[in-house]
């Protein structure tokens, strides 16, 4: 899964969304990355993002999965009426399933974004190395296509 924020201390978002993670029914955080730094990517008028990654054991379906991560959105203040690609005070994607890939209109594993950022790529890297992408390949190739530009590991 993908975590994201860059308003109202980032980094405490982030941490917040751990602790509601770990709450959900049958889910467990079995991993997770450094928090890292990097500029927006969409319009440049936004603070920088902090960015982290966490594996999860879960009994419930992608859709199921994905509805928990929308509460946990909500009950953190986030808002929906904002620009395409603006600031946000949390953002929690499933950007893997298993080897899964699933196309509905609401949900699409794999992330589609996920192997062209790197603030998704790098902070995957660090917690599983040898992950193959369904449908996209290696991790490890995707990162080296990947330029690191100003991902910085902050904690
Ligand atoms: N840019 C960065 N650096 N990190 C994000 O998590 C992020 N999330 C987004 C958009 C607005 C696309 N830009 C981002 O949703």
């Amino acid at each position: 899964m993908g975590l994201g924020s860059n308003l109202c201390d980032p980094a405490k978002q982030i941490y917040a969304a751990y602790d509601l993670i770990s709450q959900v029914v049958d889910t467990c955080i079995i991993a997770k990355s450094g928090l890292y730094t990097s500029p927006p990517m969409g319009p440049p008028d936004q603070p920088d993002y902090v960015n982290a990654v966490v594996a999860i054991t879960t009994n419930l379906s992608p859709h199921r999965l994905m509805k928990k991560l929308q509460a946990i959105e909500d009950q953190q203040g986030r808002t929906r009426d904002g620009i395409r690609w603006g600031s946000r005070i949390v953002d929690l994607d499933i950007l893997l399933y298993g080897e899964q890939e699933i196309a509905t209109a609401d949900l699409t594993i794999p992330h589609a974004g996920l192997s062209e950022r790197a603030f998704v790529l790098y902070p995957l890297q660090e917690i599983a190395p040898e992950l193959n992408i369904p449908g996209k390949g290696k991790l490890s190739a995707l990162v080296k296509q990947c330029p690191r530009e100003n991902l910085k590991l902050i904690v």
